[in-house]
């Protein structure tokens, strides 16, 4: 499942890393340098001290600093092309103005640092700052092995990224939105490691993906539990064009809450399409549920309406309503469904999309909110969905949650939908 959306995004997670790949960043980090410098470290910090006359090491370790910083000065001076370590500082995009201060001033300590004895530097601030990076980083070295990601950095990658998202079937407002997050959560960000650069990548994703994801939900257990005490029973109507598994759902539906020690009764209010009766009928004489039938041609909303007074007066806790999928004409159909709610007045109209039709569901979903006010989504066919594009955007789409995902043909193929699941489908391992 979403295999090929997982796919796309950890893709983007390796181009991004393999844009850094070519810096000079240390593999393991600031560490790894200091713990080989480590005996020019501690000369360094005990000529602070006055205790000790710098070693020849230190020496060639402060004139090489003081060599590459006056290398990089040089260079940036005649273009603006970022080169070595230092090109890192200076290479300043807008988004990186936020940390000018403080990389001006750590470059500053830099060159003043060169002269070592001059590391514990009267001026306050520029004290602090050292301080900060040494207690931070641990050690001196650690302020050049740094470089903050800016927006030049990654935008063609993130443009790739938009394009693959709405080939797999994201809805653009989507595609926008994740790529814009992204964007913001990366620019401006140090790496120290190389891994930090697949590191903050996913992480931003993963961010990005669970707010898009992250749309209030109704429960429907809780709901149901009010039913129980006061008496009156939960009506769920569902919509969606033909073929999208409505009729298996309320199957599948029926089954999951009959588990859970309810029992629902199931109107079968899809008087138009020939076999809908027999076909609902088949599946609740399988799994045992009262079903509640007119005949064909009949009136859906009167059907509806005698299951609701049927689970009232047998003290049924659910009421589940198939619709059709298809009347004459698109208004015909929405007008068959606004009856019908107006009849039964539902606590919740479920809307069934095909996932395998991506963007397709996403614009019937916005329809039938449209017409009639969808209170939450269902999606089936899961089980055979690569993209996961309507996965993605249809509860950010239409504002609504997404409840179940319908995985296969059997009455068990359902599960409850939750965010934090699907992220990690497609960031699990
Ligand atoms: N693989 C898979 N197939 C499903 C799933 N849900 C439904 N189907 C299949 O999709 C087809 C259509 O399902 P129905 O339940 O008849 O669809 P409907 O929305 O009621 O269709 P109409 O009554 O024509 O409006 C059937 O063959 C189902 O078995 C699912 O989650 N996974
Ligand atoms: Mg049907």
């Amino acid at each position: 499942m979403f295999e090929s959306l997982k796919k796309k995004l950890s893709g983007t997670v390796g181009k991004i890393s393999d844009k850094f790949a070519e810096e000079e960043i240390p593999e393991d980090g600031i560490e790894e340098k200091v713990e080989a410098k480590s005996e020019a470290s501690r000369t360094t910090e005990s000529s602070v001290t006055g205790s000790e006359v710098p070693s020849e090491e230190s020496s060639l370790l402060n004139e090489e600093k003081t060599s590459t910083e006056e290398k990089s000065a040089e260079s940036e001076e005649k273009t603006p092309k970022k080169s070595g370590l230092m090109g890192f500082l200076r290479g300043k995009s807008s988004s990186e103005e936020k940390d000018e201060t403080v990389s001006e001033s750590t470059e500053s300590q830099v060159s003043s640092e060169t002269d070592t004895s001059k590391f514990d530097s009267t001026s306050s601030e520029t004290h602090d700052k050292v301080t900060e990076e040494t207690e931070d980083k641990s050690g001196i070295l650690s302020f050049v092995s740094h470089k903050t990601i800016s927006e030049k950095d990654i935008d063609d990658i993130l443009f790739e990224l938009e394009m693959a998202l709405l080939e797999g079937d994201v809805a653009l407002e989507v595609a926008e939105t994740i790529v814009n997050s992204v964007k913001e959560n990366l620019v401006g960000r140090k790496i120290r490691r190389r891994n930090d650069v697949a590191d903050f990548t996913k992480e931003a994703l993963k961010t990005a993906i669970s707010e898009i994801l992250d749309v209030e939900s109704q429960d429907i257990n809780e709901l149901l539990g009010k039913s129980r005490e006061t008496g009156e029973p939960l009506k769920l109507m569902f919509v969606g064009i033909n073929g999208t598994g409505k009729t298996t759902t309320i199957a599948k539906i029926a089954t999951h809450f009959i588990e859970k020690g309810y029992t629902p009764v199931i109107a079968a209010a899809d008087t138009f399409r020939a076999g809908a009766i027999e076909q609902i009928t088949h599946h609740a004489d399988k799994i045992g549920v009262k079903i509640i039938k007119h005949q064909k041609g009949a009136d859906p909303a009167a059907v509806a309406f005698d299951a609701v007074a049927h689970a009232r007066a047998k003290g049924k806790e659910m009421v589940l309503v198939d619709t059709a999928g298809r009347m004459q004409t698109n208004t015909n159909l929405m007008d068959e469904m606004k009856k019908i709610k107006r009849v039964i007045k539902p606590d919740m109209i479920i809307f069934v999309g095909d996932a395998l039709t991506g963007n397709d569901a996403v614009e019937q979903a916005r329809k039938f909110d449209e017409a009639v006010g969808v209170n939450g989504i269902i999606l089936t066919k899961a089980d055979a969905d690569a993209k996961g594009g309507a996965a993605l955007s249809i509860g950010y789409v239409i504002h609504k949650p997404i409840l179940f995902l319908g995985l296969g043909q059997s009455y068990g193929d359902i599960m409850e939908f939750k965010p934090e699941w699907m992220v990690e489908q497609i960031f699990g391992e």
